[in-house]
C-alpha cells in the first residue's frame, strides 16, 4: 500500500493548533450556539427553561453539563422543520434519516453550513489521503441520505473528480472502478463486501484497480474488517464517521497515516461522553455514550445530542483534535441474550477469523418459550463447499462465540448469497421477538 500521508502544509491550521487555540475557539463558538439556540428555536427555549439554566451560565466548556440533552423523540415531536432555527428562504437544504422506526428525522442546512459541512468532508478525505484532482468513486446513496451528497460537497471542496455513483447496480460498480481507474472510493463497509464478491464474480482480482483507499462508514466496522477489505484490495481502508442530526459524515475521521480512531473536527462538532445510565459525564477516557453539540451551524443547532453510539474520547495524534475510537455500536443494536450484552461487531470480529465463512452476516433473535434466543445466519466462502462442511463451519463458530463472549448460539452457514446483501447500511438484526 502506498503512503498517502498528506502535506503537512496542506491541512487546515486550527487542524494542528494548540490546544488552548482549539479550546479558545469552541468557547466562543459554543456561546454563540447555545445563544442562537435558545433565541430561535422554541424547543431548546422551554427546555434551557425547565432546567434552569441560560446560554449567559456559560463561562467555561465545563459549564455545558449544566444543560439538558436533546434526544431523538425531541426531533420527532418537532417533525418535521419544528427545530430549524432559521425561516425557510435562509435554508439551502434539508436532509433526512431513515426513520425505520417512526417518524424520519429532518435536518436543514444554510449555505454557510453547507460551506462547512463541504470544508469538513474535504478535510477528511484530505485525512484519508486524498488530494485535488483525484478521481473519487461514490457509492454511498445520493438523495434523503446524508451520505452521498454529503461526500460530494466535500469533494467538491477539494477539487476530486467526483464518479457520483450512488449505490445500487453492483455489476456497473464493478465495471466503472474498472475503466475510470478512481483512486479512492466511498461506500459502505458491508456495501464495499457485495461490491468484492461482484469483483470475483466477473473474474476480476480487486488488487489490479487503481483504488488506494477506501473511505468507511455510516455503520459499524471492526479492524478485523480493515484488515480483509485492505488484503483483498490492496488499499488502505479508513473509517468516517457522523450522523444526520449533527451535520452528516465528516463529523470525525481517521488518518490515514495513523488508523487509530477518529479524530473529532472539534473546531465544529464539541464531543462529551456520558455514562447511558445516568447523564453524567464520564472520567476521561472512559467508554460511554457519545454526545454532541454544534458549535457553527446555522439552520440546525443541536445541543448535547445522545447519539445512542458508544466510544470513548482520546487525545490527538495526527491531528491535535481529539479522537474517537472506532464506534463499537449503538445502545439500540445492544442484544441482552440471558443477561450477557452483545453488540454484532463482537460477531463480526469471530466471524472474521473463519476463513470457510464469508463476512456477510445477520442475527435473528426469537423467544421461543421466553428464552431469548440468536441464531446466526452467515454464508460459505467457496460455492463448491458441501453441507456436512458447512455444518461443520457453523459449530466451529458457535464454538468460538462460547468461549470468547461466553453465550450459546445456533448458527446457519447457507450456501454462497444466502445472506441478504445491503447496498448501503447492512441489517444486521432481525427481532422477530
Ligand atoms: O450514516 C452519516 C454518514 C454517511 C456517516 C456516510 C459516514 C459515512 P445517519 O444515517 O444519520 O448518518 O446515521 C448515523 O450511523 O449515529 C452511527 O450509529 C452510525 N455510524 C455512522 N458512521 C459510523 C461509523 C450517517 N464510522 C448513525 N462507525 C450514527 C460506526 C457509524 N457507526
Amino acid at each position: 500500500m502506498k503512503d498517502l500521508t498528506p502535506d503537512r502544509s496542506s491541512l487546515d491550521p486550527i487542524e494542528i493548533a494548540s490546544r488552548d487555540e482549539i479550546a479558545a475557539l469552541q468557547l466562543d463558538r459554543l456561546k454563540w450556539s447555545l445563544r442562537h439556540a435558545y433565541d430561535n428555536v422554541p424547543f431548546y427555549r422551554t427546555s434551557f427553561d425547565a432546567a434552569g439554566v441560560h446560554p449567559d451560565d456559560l463561562e467555561d466548556l465545563s459549564d455545558l453539563a449544566k444543560f439538558p440533552f436533546t434526544v431523538k423523540t425531541d426531533l420527532r415531536d418537532n417533525y418535521p422543520f419544528g427545530m430549524f432555527a432559521v425561516p425557510q428562504d435562509q435554508l439551502r437544504r434539508v436532509h433526512a434519516s431513515s426513520g425505520t422506526t417512526g417518524q424520519p428525522t429532518v435536518v436543514g442546512y444554510t449555505e454557510r453550513d453547507l460551506q462547512n459541512w463541504g470544508a469538513v468532508v474535504a478535510r477528511s478525505l484530505r485525512a484519508a489521503g486524498l488530494r485535488p484532482g483525484d478521481m473519487l468513486h461514490n457509492a454511498y446513496g445520493y438523495g434523503l441520505f446524508t451520505g452521498g451528497l454529503g461526500i460530494h460537497l466535500g469533494a467538491d471542496a477539494l477539487g476530486l473528480v467526483t464518479v457520483p455513483i450512488s449505490g445500487g447496480m453492483t455489476p456497473r460498480q464493478v465495471r466503472l472502478i474498472t475503466d475510470f481507474r478512481p483512486k479512492g472510493i466511498t461506500v459502505t463497509p458491508s456495501y464495499a463486501l457485495s461490491i468484492l464478491d461482484e469483483f470475483a464474480a466477473q473474474g476480476i482480482d480487486p488488487r489490479d484497480s487503481a483504488l488506494e483507499v477506501g473511505i468507511f462508514g455510516a455503520e459499524p466496522w471492526t479492524n478485523a474488517m480493515r484488515g480483509e477489505i485492505e488484503t483483498a484490495f490492496d488499499m488502505h481502508a479508513v473509517d468516517i464517521y457522523g450522523l444526520s442530526e449533527v451535520m452528516g459524515p465528516g463529523v470525525s475521521m481517521e488518518c490515514v497515516e495513523t488508523k487509530d480512531g477518529l479524530h473529532i473536527w472539534e473546531d465544529h462538532f464539541f464531543p462529551e461522553i456520558i455514562n447511558p445510565e445516568t447523564g453524567q459525564p464520564v472520567a476521561e477516557g472512559e467508554r460511554g455514550e457519545l454526545v454532541f453539540t454544534s458549535l457553527t451551524k446555522e439552520a440546525f443547532p443541536i445541543i448535547r445530542y445522545r447519539t445512542r453510539d458508544l466510544t470513548r474520547l482520546l487525545p490527538g495524534t495526527a491531528r491535535s483534535m481529539r479522537r474517537m475510537e472506532k464506534v463499537t455500536g449503538r445502545s439500540d443494536d445492544m442484544i441482552i441474550l440471558r443477561g450477557v450484552n452483545v453488540f454484532p461487531t463482537q460477531i463480526e470480529e469471530i466471524l472474521m477469523q473463519m476463513p470457510s465463512l464469508a463476512p456477510h452476516f445477520q442475527l435473528e433473535l426469537t423467544r421461543p418459550d421466553r428464552m431469548d434466543q440468536m441464531r446466526i445466519l452467515c454464508e460459505a466462502t467457496d460455492a463448491a463447499v458441501t453441507e456436512a462442511l458447512r455444518s461443520q463451519a457453523g459449530q466451529n463458530l458457535a464454538a468460538a462465540i462460547k468461549q470468547s463472549i461466553g453465550i450459546s448460539v445456533a448458527v446457519t452457514v447457507g450456501e454462497v448469497g444466502a445472506v441478504p446483501r445491503s447496498e448501503g447500511k447492512a441489517v444486521r438484526i432481525l427481532d422477530k421477538r
